[in-house]
């Protein structure tokens, strides 16, 4: 039976946790649904701070989370988590050990945990996320921490999220640094030192510092390099200032607008990307015509952009299923 997604989404406005859990559903299996569900609770979006909390697998992305629930809680603020793990098969263990975790929040009625798997190919997990955010958003959360592994190359790019990206980091990773120096530190607008209690953590400081100082624009936001515990939650109150002082700031340079632009110019993209995408190879008669024209590119009776063309072309007159 198909769901009645007016009236999840109605039960969903009025804060309805168990509305929130089927939508999500339906949007990790990217149905039509729930397209047609983001389009009813869409308006109702745009009010959570969304905070990305990002870093190389294991750095205790996780336990952090699980501490700045509590942060955000003791300030009265409404939390939703979604953790994307896209390395772990549907049940893997860190999904698990996420809800594990995180589970002392299993009775606050004011905290919302989504742990999502490798459930789509095609860019359906990023698609599934941003829909996961607006759901979150539109149930009544005032904050929303998206948890990712890795940042750049994954497939949920933080940026197009998050308005606050904690980019995480941990002593002794040696291999880190070579990710700063791909351009991630770009993105960080808080850095969280993570694992503080063990050996290092004062020369990963200097080491993002001097990171930090090669591209430093002297105006501006700039951001700050926070060393926790997240196990004992030391650090965790000054790191959670820091990411409500950059909201702040956001709000009050008004970059905040520009900001939002920026997110929904991406997410427009990503789903005309992978709307393309998707009829391409799950419609038949578009496979088809793929098919044939592989096969006139590669004997050279046509070329690939003319291919392209027609393929375009194609995918838009054929009418949506
Ligand atoms: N020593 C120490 N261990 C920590 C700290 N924070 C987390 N850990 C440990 O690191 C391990 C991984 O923690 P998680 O929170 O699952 O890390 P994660 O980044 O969420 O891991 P994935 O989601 O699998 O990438 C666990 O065994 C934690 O107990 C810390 O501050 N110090
Ligand atoms: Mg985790």
């Amino acid at each position: 039976m198909t769901p009645d997604t007016t009236d999840l989404v109605k039960q969903l406005l009025k804060g309805n946790r168990r509305a929130a859990a089927r939508l999500m559903t339906l949007a990790e299996s990217l149905s039509p649904e729930a397209h047609s569900a983001i389009k009813q609770l869409y308006p109702h979006t745009g009010k959570a701070h969304i905070i990305g909390i990002t870093g190389p697998p294991g750095s205790g992305k996780s336990t952090l989370v699980d501490k700045l629930i509590e942060q955000f809680r003791n300030q009265k603020l409404k939390v939703g988590v979604v953790a994307v793990d896209p390395s772990s098969p549907f049940t893997g263990g860190a999904l698990l050990g996420d809800r594990i975790r995180m589970n002392r929040f299993a009775s606050d009625h004011d905290v919302f945990i989504r742990s999502m798997g490798s459930r789509g190919s095609l860019g359906g997990l990023a698609w599934a996320t941003h829909d996961i955010v607006h759901i979150l958003d539109a149930l009544g959360k005032d904050i929303i921490l998206v948890e990712t592994v890795g940042a750049g190359q994954a497939e949920v790019d933080i940026i197009q999220l998050a308005e606050t990206v904690v980019l995480l980091s941990v002593p002794g990773l040696g291999d880190d640094i070579q990710t700063i120096k791909a351009g991630i530190m770009e993105i960080g607008n808080v850095f969280t030192i993570n694992k503080s209690d063990l050996d290092g953590a004062d020369r990963r400081y200097v080491e993002i510092q001097s990171a930090l100082n090669l591209g430093q624009e002297t105006k501006g936001w700039q951001p700050p390099i926070i060393k926790v515990v997240a196990t004992t939650g030391e650090g965790v109150e000054e790191l959670t200032k820091a990411i409500q002082d950059h909201h702040s700031y956001l709000v009050e340079s008004g970059e905040i607008a520009q900001n939002r632009e920026q997110r929904c110019s991406a997410q427009l993209e990503t789903i005309v990307e992978h709307s393309f995408i998707r009829k391409l190879f799950t419609d038949p008669e578009e496979q088809t015509l793929f098919q044939e024209l592989v096969k006139e590119v590669n004997s050279r009776k046509t070329d690939p952009y003319t291919a392209a063309e027609k393929l375009i072309l194609h995918l838009i007159k054929t009418p949506k299923k």
